[in-house]
């Protein structure tokens, strides 16, 4: 065994700088990033970074002015939701009293609303026979305390899903108490939005792949929620779909109009209402349940009753709430572009809240093609409202023909059905509709809830 001679321990020490030197240079290329007083691993750094860049293309930050960014939104209370379990303990301490008091007086003022809104919703559905509404409508306040746990549990498996996105989640919640809250800092959005393009190139045979659509549309929550992240939405919309056998057409929808909806910078959520079994179709009545399945679900201004063939050309027709209700397929290309009757109020419309329970909604008599929006527009009118139509050359629509898609047989007795339509109507329509829900599943981009019309599969 033989010692190191000076000469041998000067290229030691100097091979021990160079390493020291070269491991600073990897803990700062690859090591925690200090963001404002906290300290956050690389990886998550760059996933928020990577969603910066995806969510404002072309206005993305340099690394400094993004820790800024992350910095600042740490400091809002919204964020806590968002933060792991240890991270929200450190937060909480951190949080004046004060803050923390009007948090909490926040949070009970939503509830409140959510509870009042419970209530209204179920005074419409009394003779719903889903077994869940029953059950509602039974239910003392102990049970809406039980409600509400249930859908704090949903709440908490919506963020367990789409924990990669954490950032995303800060602005996005399916439940809208807590959006409003999460909102609450940022200004109302433009009345005009900003990044509309005007006319639209559609391709109505599109072979259109959903997980591209999920990726082009950063944001949209499971279930097919969506908030705009950097403004107060002015407008809630529920888009409410009547479907059955349309899968194809469904997509096409999604690919189209789902962009096109986060442009116009409207909070809305996508429900597509499936009739179960094989009777004849019934648009009116499967409307009048997705309207009330979306009430109970969210705090929805307003309801856009939507085909899901038609698909917008132009993003400056405006899915916003009306004054009146509102008739948005003005011209299709399908009827050469022409209103095809002054009082023509099928396709898509929208109407808001107060105005679909003062009509007492859709009628649930028509079954099969034809006559249900007829009846609608008998309804508004009878009610004291006109209805509104935006200018034909923004409000077009390209309808989807599909070759393997199914009709309704034609309805031979809708004339006479709407012969007596403005006597029935106070009895006939959203009080009265009876059915019962056989199947909800959240997909990426939409909520599909499969309903049983009048109880049974066979009507
Ligand atoms: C017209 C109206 C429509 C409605 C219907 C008469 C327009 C642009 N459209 O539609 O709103 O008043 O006449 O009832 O004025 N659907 C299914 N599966 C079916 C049948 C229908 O999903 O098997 C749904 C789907 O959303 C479809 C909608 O019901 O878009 C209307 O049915 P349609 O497109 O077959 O009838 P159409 O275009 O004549
Ligand atoms: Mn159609």
């Amino acid at each position: 065994m033989n010692f190191p001679s000076s000469k041998m321990w000067l290229g030691g020490l100097t091979v021990v700088c160079v390493m020291v030197l070269l491991l600073g240079g990897v803990y700062v290329r690859m090591g925690p990033v200090t963001t404002g007083k906290r300290t956050i691993h690389r990886s998550r750094f760059l996933r928020i970074k990577g969603y910066q860049q995806l969510h404002s293309p072309g206005g993305s930050q340099n690394d400094k002015g993004l820790l800024s960014a992350i910095a600042t939104h740490w400091k809002s209370s919204s964020d806590a939701r968002n933060l792991s379990v240890k991270e929200q303990a450190v937060s909480t301490r951190n949080m004046s009293k004060e803050a923390q008091r009007t948090t909490d007086k926040e949070r009970n003022q939503g509830r409140t609303v959510t509870r009042d809104q419970n209530l209204k919703g179920r005074e419409g559905q009394s003779k719903t026979t889903s077994s869940q509404t029953v059950r509602r409508q039974k239910m003392s306040l102990v049970g809406q305390k039980e409600e509400q746990a249930v859908r704090k549990e949903n709440e908490r498996q919506t963020t367990h899903t789409t924990q990669k996105t954490k950032l995303q989640l800060t602005q996005v919640n399916h439940r809208p108490v807590a959006t409003k809250k999460s909102v609450s800092k940022l200004s109302l959005c433009p009345k005009k939005p900003p990044d509309l393009v005007g006319s639209l190139f559609i391709n109505a045979y599109a072979k259109v792949n959903l997980d591209e659509v999920k990726k082009k549309n950063p944001g949209v929550t499971f279930g097919g929620f969506y908030t705009p992240p950097d403004c107060q939405p002015r407008d809630r919309v529920a888009i409410v779909i009547p479907f059955r056998d349309r899968e194809e057409h469904l997509k096409v929808f999604q690919h189209y109009m789902i962009p096109v909806f986060r442009r116009q910078l409207i909070q809305f959520k996508i429900y597509v209402i499936e009739q179960a079994g094989n009777c004849d179709f019934n648009r009116g009545m499967l409307l009048n349940i997705g309207v009330l399945e979306a009430a109970k679900d969210g705090d929805w201004q307003c309801f856009c009753l939507h085909d899901v063939d038609l698909i917008l050309e132009n993003d400056r027709n405006l899915y916003t709430c009306p004054e009146r209700p509102k008739h948005l397929s003005v011209a299709v290309d399908k009827f050469n572009y022409r209103l095809l009757y002054s009082t023509l109020f099928g396709g898509i419309t929208i109407l808001t809240k107060e105005q679909y329970w003062k009509i007492n909604g859709y009628s649930n008599k028509y079954w099969g093609w034809g006559g249900e929006d007829d009846d609608l527009y008998k309804r508004v009118v009878n009610n004291g409202m006109t209805i509104m139509r935006p200018d034909a050359a923004v409000a077009r629509y390209k309808m989807v023909r599909g070759t393997h898609h199914k009709t309704s047989k034609i309805n031979p007795a809708r004339f006479s059905l709407l012969s007596t339509a403005t006597h029935r109507m106070k009895e006939d329509g959203l009080n009265s509709v009876s059915y019962k829900v056989t199947g909800r599943k959240e997909y990426q981009l939409y909520t599909k809830i499969t309903v049983a019309l009048n109880g049974h599969v066979n009507c």
